[in-house]
């Protein structure tokens, strides 16, 4: 059965025309005008764009002493809802030793009722030589090439600069790409110690024990240790200048410096903590936590520039009750937000209604770039013949005030409650299955399937040091010089 979408204006990362695409068999089988299928969908008025890929979800994450409350199920109908068709969650083995292929195999049964389709990323909690061997299986055999690491949460997922500089050796051995969760944990520590101590233990804590300068710095130490190790590095939920400012210096010297701000970061600011009743401000707690606007200037200004390349949501989603796990003790509070749904609207009305971002660039940061850094383009974030339906029709004039009592997600709040937006998807397709119909669900749990990634990474080396890496000096020695030096 061939489905058309008619009418409509495709929109991709580098083109804009009108044409109707034809799905058949979950691929895109034809771009053109004037074609004809068994069903036809109207898209007048709309564009046609590569379904959302987000980089960056934790679905029924084990975490802080709890589970986050969207689980494969909730969250792939959330993500569909609004426009996204893949995610990348984190498969995440337990730092007390867990072997990594457990920790796909427990994520490979979370994942059943996926309604889109997803991939992994590879966490590395702990060192030693099972995770070096078994990191050659994950990348060869289950085709995960992306290797994520914790900078924070001392005394749980953290790992310390000896384990990073090895584990990144490693992915550079393997062509896979280290990914960080840039916050010195060592000072975060400190600081929550301080603040419990003075009486600060309310939500608000939260931002003061985690500033910017934490995250700026293990962004500079993150990408140091890349550039020595050889590898091309992926800084997730950039929210800073400080971050920010290290990776736009690491581009410019050559070196492949990925940065992925959040829509949360991109919208919400730090005000979210301050003033606010408890429930408000703890819903709010993430790491790393809104900043001020200033920050926020910055983000829109990389993703203009494209010294940041893409936006994601990090979505994480406990419930009110869940929150309340912190009340006396905000390191308690479980650190996360949703927004899987809100991504799509949020950056269109935010960044493409106000002038910030063209429609191509938009396709860019949500989808195409994800796909080839991730490196499973053009089967994803691409319309093009062959690849997969993973297809958004995004209506401009469609409008709607966000609110929890209407969305998909399991938890009974919503971070951009009350927010106005404009541009929602009128269609979207996941491999050929219609998912969104003019608002309505039509969503199948289980539909989604894995994404094999394949291994490419070339060598990452600033311009700089590239003379050494290909004539490595042997230094001998003889004495000390007659002079000089
Ligand atoms: N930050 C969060 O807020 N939640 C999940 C993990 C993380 O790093
Ligand atoms: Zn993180
Ligand atoms: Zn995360
Ligand atoms: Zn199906």
């Amino acid at each position: 059965m061939t489905t058309v979408i008619k009418n409509g204006t495709v929109v991709t990362a580098d083109l804009t025309y009108k044409a109707d695409v034809a799905v058949d068999g979950g691929k895109i089988v034809e771009i053109g005008p004037n074609l004809k299928g068994d069903e036809e969908l109207d898209a007048t008025g709309c564009y046609v764009m590569p379904g959302g890929i987000d980089p960056h979800t934790h679905l029924e994450m084990p975490f802080m002493g709890t589970y986050s409350t969207d689980d494969f199920e909730s969250g792939t109908r959330a993500a569909l809802a609004g426009g996204t068709t893949m995610v990348v969650d984190f498969a995440i083995p337990s730092p007390d030793g867990q072997g990594l292929l457990d920790a796909i195999q427990m994520w490979d049964n979370k994942s059943t009722r996926a309604a889109c389709d997803y991939s992994f990323h590879m966490a590395i909690t702990w060192w030693g030589e099972q995770v070096f061997n078994e990191m050659e299986t994950v990348v060869k055999d289950r085709g995960i090439t992306t290797f994520k690491h914790f900078m924070a949460y001392k005394g749980a997922l953290m790992v310390n600069d000896d384990e990073l500089f090895a584990s990144f050796q490693r992915c550079g051995e393997l062509g896979a790409l280290p990914l960080v969760h840039a916050e010195n944990g060592d000072v975060v520590a400190d600081l929550q110690a301080k603040l419990m101590a003075e009486g600060n233990n309310g939500p608000e804590a939260h931002a003061y024990s985690r500033p910017p300068a934490v995250e700026g710095e293990a962004a500079n130490r993150a990408i140091m240790i890349a550039d020595m190790a050889g590898v091309p590095l992926y800084v997730v939920h950039v929210s800073c200048e400080e971050a920010h400012e290290a990776i736009r210096r690491a581009r410019m010297q050559g070196k492949r410096v990925y940065g992925e701000p959040l829509i949360q970061h991109l919208t919400l600011d730090e005000g979210e903590y301050f003033d606010k009743d408890w429930d408000h401000s703890a819903r709010r707690v993430m790491s790393p936590p809104f900043r001020n606007k200033q920050h926020q200037e910055s983000l829109w200004a990389g993703l203009q520039s494209g010294s940041l390349s893409v936006v994601a949501t990090d979505h994480c989603a406990f419930t009110t009750e869940q929150k309340r796990y912190g009340v006396g003790d905000f390191t308690k509070i479980p650190n996360g937000t949703g927004g899987l749904e809100d991504r799509i609207p949020m950056l269109w009305t935010y960044g493409v209604s106000t002038g910030r971002l063209t429609p191509n660039e938009f396709v860019a940061v949500t989808s195409t770039n994800s796909a080839k850094i991730l490196n499973c383009y053009p089967k994803k974030g691409a319309i093009l013949v062959g690849a997969d339906a993973d297809i958004m029709v995004l209506d401009p004039e469609k409008e709607k005030t966000i609110s929890a009592k209407t969305q998909q997600s399991a938890i009974d709040y919503n971070v951009f409650e009350g927010k106005h937006v404009k541009g929602l998807p009128r269609y979207v397709l996941t491999r050929g299955k219609v998912a969104v119909l003019d608002g309505d669900m039509k969503h199948e749990p289980g539909h989604g399937e894995f994404v094999k990634r394949e291994p490419v990474n070339p060598v990452n080396k600033a311009l700089s040091t590239w003379k050494e890496l290909t004539a490595p000096r042997k230094v001998e020695r003889t004495g000390i010089p007659a002079s000089g030096v």
